[in-house]
């Protein structure tokens, strides 16, 4: 049977300015799906990138006097190096600017003018460089971009897209598709925005030039976000239909976004795609957004938080459990030192490193060093092995409706089961009085563990991969199709020198 296949995408981010929390979050949400999926016996593609063109990058390069390609090549680089980074795991980093995507947005460009969706005429209203969007008259807040970006008058020549003649169809599209916008919320807003009308959309500028230009028409370029949206079909070889990739993993399984691009996604994306006669993604999520101590993350008000600092304060693997664990995915989030520490000190440290440390070192002083008999399962023995056999399935629905927290929530819920059994077993107790049953606790534990060190792996690779070492769990036998019995730890084998896996965070040391 041909594994199922998921491709899965991260915005591409605008080369403007350097990596922030946010990039790494929606990158990292990408990662740990991508991880699961593979693990799970999906055929995964897994695309993040950067989005190069538009007046906010031609700006951003006129500031530091340096010509936009130079500039683009200089700030994309620091994207592609957050990546290894922070261990991420994806297949493939598109760049607009690129050629196979210069091919592929203006192949987009000519089908939309081919099925007659596209006009020429006059652009005059309000744009936010910002934001790279037009807005009308009564959108304004105090003369200001609803997102609070200053606003400026633009009236020049100018292709437009009849998504005005897409409302309905859209409507019968999101409620033929009730899975398409998550979390629910925003699909609610994104529907309800549509139902109110929907204007002609510009794409195409001539006011500057730093972008793909307008087949046809070179005093026209596209629409940054035309452009920019396109890179997720780009990267499986369109315009080349018979292309493996494409046949293969076009429509997208999941475009993941933040809240504040959601319209771009859920709304625009899918008409044009519609438009052009192509299948659209399967799916959006719009995530929330972090603040830092309570307040709104900014440039001006110097909060950003730097999320190579981060790493290098905490643990890679520390990071990545606390953004997943801390909020509900979905909604906003606050980040604060004291809640980061507490994550570490109590989760992590705690609960799970202790149930490690405890266990393992247990069983190098007092087995041999190496994986214990299994004399014979007891009714308590059988339930929390039964536990962490069957939590498969919960999970997977868990990681197909993004609820990574939830998901987390269900892992540690085994953690703590498998301390509360250390306790009531007592095994330092069984010790002299019944050491064969004090075998078979200690075997429990340990394929326990072998079974949550598995489960871990899309969250805290590193980590996890140390827990599965230190078992000699070979690297071919780490996959979910290993959580059952017949992968069981082998009595006798030998085990490795424990190291604790996550110490406590002193800010002291
Ligand atoms: O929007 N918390 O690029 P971008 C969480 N190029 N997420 C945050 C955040 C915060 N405080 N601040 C920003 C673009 N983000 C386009 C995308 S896709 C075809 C083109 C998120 O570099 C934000 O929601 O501005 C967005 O998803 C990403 O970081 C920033 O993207």
């Amino acid at each position: 049977m041909e594994a199922p296949r998921y491709y899965l995408t991260t915005p591409i981010y605008y080369v403007n300015d350097v990596p922030h929390i946010g990039h790494a979050y929606t990158t990292l949400a990408c990662d740990v799906l991508a991880r699961f999926m593979r693990l799970d016996g999906c055929d995964v593609l897994f695309l993040t990138g950067t989005d190069e063109h538009g007046q906010k990058v031609e700006k951003a390069a006129e500031t530091l006097k340096m010509e936009p390609q130079a500039f683009t090549d200089k700030v994309s680089k620091n994207f592609r190096d957050l990546l290894p980074f922070m261990n991420i795991s994806n297949d493939d980093f598109i760049r607009t600017t690129e050629a196979r995507h210069k091919v592929a947005a203006q192949a987009i460009w000519r089908r939309l003018m081919q099925n007659g969706h596209i006009y020429l005429d006059k652009y005059s209203g309000w744009y936010s460089v910002r934001d790279e969007a037009y807005f009308a008259e009564n959108e304004l807040i105090d003369g200001k971009a609803p997102t609070g970006a200053p606003v400026e008058w633009v009236e020049e020549p100018s292709y437009f897209f009849d998504l005005s003649k897409w409302q309905t169809k859209l409507l019968e599209f999101y409620d033929e598709n009730p899975n398409f916008i998550a979390p629910a919320s925003r699909r609610n807003e994104v529907i309800s925005f549509v139902s109110s009308g929907l204007r002609d959309l510009s794409i195409s500028r001539t006011s500057f030039n730093w972008g793909i230009a307008v087949p046809d028409d070179e005093k026209h370029i596209m629409y940054v976000w035309l452009d920019a949206l396109t890179n997720y079909i780009t990267a499986t070889g369109f315009p080349d239909e018979q292309e493996t990739l494409y046949k293969k993993f076009w429509p997208a399984s999941l475009h993941m976004v933040g809240k504040d691009i959601l319209r771009f996604h859920a709304v625009y994306w899918p008409a044009f795609l519609l438009a052009a006669g192509l299948e659209p993604p399967k799916r959006v999520f719009a995530h929330g957004w972090w603040t830092n101590e309570g307040q709104k993350i900014s440039k001006s008000l110097g909060n950003v938080i730097d999320p190579i600092e981060l790493v290098e304060k905490y643990g890679l693997d520390q990071v990545r459990y606390f953004l997943l664990r801390e909020v509900p995915f979905g909604n906003d989030g606050d980040f604060s030192k004291n809640s980061m520490i507490n994550r570490i000190n109590s989760d992590l440290s705690n609960d799970l490193g202790n149930l490690c440390q405890r266990v393992l070192s247990f069983v190098q002083k007092n087995c041999d060093a190496s994986i214990p008999q299994n004399n014979g399962f007891s009714k308590d023995d059988e339930r929390l092995i039964a536990q962490v056999y069957g939590v498969l399935p919960s999970l997977r629905a868990d990681f197909n409706s993004q609820s990574f927290n939830v998901a987390l929530e269900r892992i540690w819920s085994i953690v703590s089961a498998s301390n509360k059994y250390i306790d009531e077993q007592a095994p330092w107790k069984l010790r002299k009085t019944e050491p064969e049953r004090m075998q078979t606790v200690l075997f429990t534990l340990l394929e326990t563990i072998r079974c949550i060190g598995i489960l871990l792996q899309p969250i805290m690779p590193a980590s996890a991969n140390e827990i599965l070492n230190q078992l000699t769990i070979d690297p071919s036998d780490r996959s979910y199709s290993a959580l059952n019995e017949e992968h069981c730890l082998q009595s006798g084998a030998k085990l490795q020198q424990p190291n604790p896996i996550f110490p406590r965070f002193d800010e002291k040391t």
